[in-house]
């Protein structure tokens, strides 16, 4: 029996994409020529599947790459001898399953590659959760570039700073600049936390709650011991981190998908060591910077650029500290990179 299936894209294995199913419905056989034969299929409805049924499928040429998050329909036909829609519960139930349709994306978390295009990592997301720790040392210019893909997406940003256990009031390492405080100074949402410890999950897992939230940072900070975490139960790879370079190994090499129940999706993406917005709009980098939005309401000409303007609320708020001057340096920096149209960030 040739069926249709919709689901959700889990990872892109480069041949073939995993992903979870959702509905199930059957198609008339198109080598049956009578009407009559076919028309039982008229009023063919989607049934409900064993809900995060795996399947394995692959995409035809035309599509876009498709990447964890994805909503597709795929098509093929039921295994021998499986006669019932709803009893699919398992990959070997089906055969030569094709994703013939990706359903147009809310929203798309891209990284720019080395040919100057965009390369999808996650998508239909309601929220980034920017994961930065007290070891690798936080990178705050990447952590103010997602800030500024989060706005432009129109999804929230939630800043974690994980490995807090690592802090301590006699022995702070260089990596302890309080950044919880500075961002929720800029009016975005922080938890600081440990995998190791367990500090910060209740808050954590609150915020993931009816969202699809994807984990991105540097390599090195935990994302994948965050998900480890959550799901115990499965096998997730978590990378030692290197101790000679202190920076993380790149273990997670695909963006992957994990359903948390009734307590959201998380999508754990690979780390990244350099990110860039410059392919964005100059208006675009103020939706990265919250604080410096309102106050920019407050200079004395519209059109400010809080450079060299008279009347500046902004230049102000950095001098009365009411804007931190290392998000003030990273805007002034983003929005240089994007009117010169430098790819490095
Ligand atoms: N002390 C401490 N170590 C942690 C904590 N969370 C993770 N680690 C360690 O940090 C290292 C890197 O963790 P991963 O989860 O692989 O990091 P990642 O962000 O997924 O890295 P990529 O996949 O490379 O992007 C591992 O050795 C973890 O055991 C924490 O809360 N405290
Ligand atoms: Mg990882
Ligand atoms: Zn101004």
């Amino acid at each position: 029996m040739k069926i249709r299936l919709q689901a959700r894209v889990v990872a892109n294995f480069g041949e073939a994409v995993a992903a979870h199913a959702t509905t199930a419905r059957a198609l008339p056989d198109e080598s049956s020529d009578t009407a009559q034969e076919n028309h039982q299929f008229e009023g063919s409805q989607d049934y409900a599947i064993e809900p995060h049924t795996l399947i394995k499928a692959v995409p035809l040429k035309r599509l876009p790459l498709l990447v964890a998050g994805d909503y597709i329909v795929c098509e093929g036909s039921l295994a021998e001898g499986v006669t019932d829609l709803q009893a699919i519960d398992n990959p070997n139930q089906l055969s030569a399953l094709r994703v013939t349709e990706l359903i147009t994306r809310n929203s798309v978390l891209t990284r720019p590659d080395r040919k100057g295009g965009l390369k999808p990592l996650a998508s239909n997301l309601s929220q980034l959760v920017i994961v930065c720790a007290a070891n690798p040392p936080p990178d705050r210019l990447l952590i103010d570039q997602f800030c500024v893909v989060a706005g432009k997406e129109r999804i929230s940003a939630l800043i974690v700073f994980n490995k807090a256990d690592l802090l301590s009031d006699n022995d702070p390492t260089p990596a302890d600049e309080n950044i919880c405080e500075i961002y929720q100074r800029a009016g975005l949402n922080t938890v600081a936390m440990s995998t190791s410890t367990g500090l910060g999950f209740e808050k954590f897992c609150a915020a993931l709650e009816s969202n699809t939230s994807a984990l991105v940072g540097q390599s090195g900070v935990g994302k994948s011991s965050i998900v480890s975490r959550l799901l115990p139960d499965q096998d997730i790879r978590v990378g030692e981190i290197s101790r000679r370079t202190g920076l993380g190994a790149h273990t997670t090499t695909v963006s992957f998908l994990y359903s948390l129940g009734d307590s959201g999706t998380l999508i754990d993406s690979p780390g990244v060591r350099q990110f860039s917005v410059s392919h964005l709009a100059e208006d675009d980098i103020v939706f990265g910077f919250p604080e410096i939005a309102r106050l920019a309401t407050s200079c004395r000409f519209a059109n400010c650029r809080h450079d060299r303007e008279p009347d500046c609320a902004v230049k102000q708020g950095v001098s009365d500290c009411e804007i931190s001057k290392s998000r003030f340096s990273n805007y002034s920096r983003l929005l240089g990179d994007v009117r010169s149209g430098n790819s490095d960030g």
